[in-house]
């Protein structure tokens, strides 16, 4: 679907409103034009698997329309892309999304300026077929053979990435134990370091590793790879081309991510991000729906960090989206998520970095608090609007997105019982 006729025509109705909120800004905040052009280079990941409803261990209520093959996924994106400039690209799961024709999936995916980010890998869960079973385990398995067939299926993944025009794995393991006395912990770890190692081996030169930590679920004794501290000492035994990926939802109540996700950037081991928002869990809820202002310290710590050691913000970090749930209109929903995310990330530019330093150094509590709050609650809403104005998007992608009833003509191409690959 080409919706660049109707986005104009959007634009052109909003725009009166749009160029007086907008101007309001520009004269207020002198870095504007500066934030503007952060943004527009600033893309998100849209996860395969967050295109369909998800569902829970209670069940799932799919959604009409939903995309069924890889094809679909990928238009899927491209309309969220045509409507926010900021979903260029794609994060897929194998097996759920195995490319049968990656050439063809590559240039339909060209074609909508959508590239391959990091390709994950899938060992808690059984395949049909599959010689071994990951029921104890995957990578750290106490049977050499369970760890082949884990690290070959990583192989895998990394081989269809590369002919997808990918360049990062995404390793997440579900391993770990449910009871005390279940696992001997160091052999455990030092079993999934050395298949991990195999794996690395395999990795071509231009390519990462993201070691995503969880703390439990869906083991509740012990998770391998449970926390930064484990998944930074995987990386930093594994070597250079190995990082720590950090999830939202992988930690437990309370956790500071922002402070992790400071020291990760100074020891140049944060390689990406996982975007999710939650309330107990590992909820994958709508990023910024429940936390709001953990989401915008957690940038401001990113964009204070990433600074100092002159990263690119938009090139040099993994940004993904790791959500799905079963109430809403994915589509809807990641276009929530993706306006969260550039909201956080245009307010944490906006922070006085000079007086917050001088805040810091005199001890000025109050001060520095009211630096970072200044900035939170300034409503940057125009400029992701300018932002989209000048890419090519439109200024609401949801408002569009209902008045084009742009669910109603994919549930007409596709049908009302499709179901999407996925949990
Ligand atoms: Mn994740």
């Amino acid at each position: 679907m080409i919706l660049s006729g109707s986005i104009q025509a959007h634009n052109d109705s909003l725009l009166k409103d749009h160029v007086r909120r907008f101007d309001f800004l520009r004269e207020n905040i002198p870095a504007a034009e500066d934030i503007v052009s952060k943004l527009i280079a600033f893309q998100v990941a849209i996860p395969s698997w967050a295109l369909g409803t998800g569902g829970t261990r209670f069940g799932r209520f799919s959604g009409p329309g939903e995309p069924g093959t890889l094809e679909e996924k990928i238009l899927d994106v491209a309309l969220l892309h045509q409507l926010n400039r900021s979903s260029g690209a794609i994060s897929l799961h194998i097996p759920w999304d195995i490319p049968d024709h990656p050439d063809s999936i590559r240039s339909l995916a060209d074609k909508y300026g959508i590239r391959f980010d990091a390709v994950n890998s899938n060992t808690f869960q059984d395949q049909p077929g599959q010689a071994q079973s990951y029921k104890f385990g995957s990578l750290q398995h106490v049977d050499k053979a369970v760890r082949k067939q884990a690290i070959e299926h990583n192989i895998e993944v990394i081989r269809h990435g590369v002919a997808l025009g990918s360049n990062t794995l995404t390793v997440w393991l579900a391993d770990g134990s449910c009871f005390p006395g279940q696992l001997n912990f160091r052999r455990a770890f030092l079993n999934t370091l050395e298949s991990l190692q195999e794996i690395y081996a395999a990795l071509p030169a231009d390519w990462k590793m993201l070691v995503e930590y969880k703390a439990y679920e869906p083991n509740f004794y012990s998770t391998t790879v449970g926390d930064w501290g484990q998944s930074h000492l995987l990386a930093s035994k594994l070597g250079n081309k190995a990082y720590t990926l950090v999830d939202l939802g992988h930690h437990h109540p309370n956790t500071n991510i922002e402070q992790i996700v400071s020291l990760l950037l100074m020891e140049g081991k944060l390689g990406g991000f996982h975007f999710n928002d939650s309330k107990y869990g590992d909820d994958d809820l709508t990023v910024g729906s429940i936390k709001p202002y953990q989401l915008f310290l957690i940038f401001n710590e990113l964009v204070e960090g990433m600074d100092a050691r002159k990263m690119d913000h938009a090139l040099e970090l993994a940004w993904m989206i790791d959500a799905s749930h079963n109430v809403k209109d994915p589509l809807e929903d990641l276009l929530q998520s993706v306006e969260a995310i550039l909201l956080a990330y245009a307010q944490a530019l906006l922070v006085d970095r000079q007086s917050l330093y001088h805040a810091q150094q005199e001890n000025d509590v109050v001060k520095a608090q009211e630096i970072l709050q200044d900035a939170f609650r300034t409503d940057c809403r125009p400029l992701l609007a300018e932002a989209r104005l000048r890419s090519g998007g439109a200024l609401h992608p949801l408002g569009i997105f209902r008045d084009m009833q742009l669910r109603r003509t994919l549930t007409e191409q596709r049908g009302i019982h499709t179901v999407a690959t996925g949990l």
